[in-house]
C-alpha cells in the first residue's frame, strides 16, 4: 500500500505558520513540517525560494504540487475541506458575511502592520525615517485592534456561538506586538477570545512550541 502524500507546511516558530499549524490540528487535516530559522529563509535560503519566491511563511505545499502561501487561503483551504469543524461558518449561514468580512480584514489590514514594521528598511532607507514607520505602524495597529475590540460579538467567540479560523488568529496576533498584556488591559474582549483559545487541549503543542506557553 503506497503512504498517502501529506501536506507539506513551510514554517517558523512563533509566525503567521503557527496560525496554520493550529488550524491544521483543528481541522483534522494531517501535515508535515518544514521549520526555518528566522534570517535564513526570508533573507538567504535559495531552496525556499522555490516553493515561495517572497521568502513569506506560511506556505503550504499540497500534495498534487500546488503551492498554497497567504494564511487566509490556506484557512479557507482547509476549513473547506473539513466543513465539520466548523473553522468558517458554511455559505449559508447568517454569521458568514461578517466572517468574511473580518478574516480579510485580519490579513488586509493588521498583518501589513507588521508586514511594514518589521522590515521598515525595506521601504526607508534613512535609519530615523524607518524608526518612524516603526513606530508608526505599531500605533496604526493598536487602533485596528481597538476597532475590533468595539465591532465583534464575542458572545462567547470572536464572531459568536462558533469558533472560527478569526479566533485563532487572535490567539496568534495577540502574542505579537504589542503583546497579551496590553490587550488585558486595552482590549479584555480580545484577551477573553485568546485566552479561550489557549485554553483548548487541542493546540497546547502548537503554542507551546511556537511561544513557549
Ligand atoms: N499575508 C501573508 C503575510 C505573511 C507574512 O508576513 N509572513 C511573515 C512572517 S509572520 C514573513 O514571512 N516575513 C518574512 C519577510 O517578510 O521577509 C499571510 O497572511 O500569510
Amino acid at each position: 500500500m503506497t503512504k498517502a502524500v501529506k501536506p507539506i507546511l513551510y514554517g517558523a516558530l512563533g509566525g503567521g505558520s503557527a496560525i496554520v499549524e493550529a488550524v491544521l490540528t483543528l481541522a483534522g487535516e494531517p501535515y508535515d513540517m518544514v521549520t526555518m530559522e528566522w534570517g535564513e529563509f526570508d533573507q538567504t535560503d535559495d531552496a525556499f525560494s522555490k516553493i515561495n519566491p517572497m521568502r513569506e511563511i506560511p506556505a503550504l505545499k499540497l500534495a498534487d504540487g500546488t503551492v498554497l502561501t497567504e494564511s487566509a487561503a490556506i484557512g479557507l483551504w482547509a476549513a473547506d475541506r473539513h466543513p465539520e469543524s466548523g473553522l468558517s461558518p458554511l455559505p449559508d449561514a447568517p454569521e458568514r458575511a461578517s466572517f468574511l468580512r473580518w478574516l480579510v480584514w485580519l490579513v488586509a489590514s493588521i498583518y501589513p502592520t507588521f508586514t511594514y514594521g518589521d522590515h521598515p528598511e525595506r521601504y526607508i532607507a534613512e535609519t530615523a525615517g524607518a524608526k518612524a514607520l516603526r513606530q508608526a505602524t505599531d500605533d496604526r495597529r493598536q487602533a485596528l485592534w481597538h476597532h475590533m475590540e468595539a465591532s465583534l460579538p464575542f458572545a462567547p467567540w470572536a464572531m459568536g456561538g462558533q469558533m472560527t479560523l478569526i479566533d485563532i488568529y487572535i490567539a496568534a496576533m495577540t502574542r505579537w506586538r504589542p503583546r497579551r498584556t496590553w490587550f488585558k488591559e486595552n482590549c479584555p474582549k480580545l484577551y477573553a477570545v485568546a485566552e479561550r483559545v489557549d485554553a483548548l487541549p487541542a493546540l497546547e503543542d502548537v503554542w507551546q512550541k511556537n511561544f513557549g506557553a
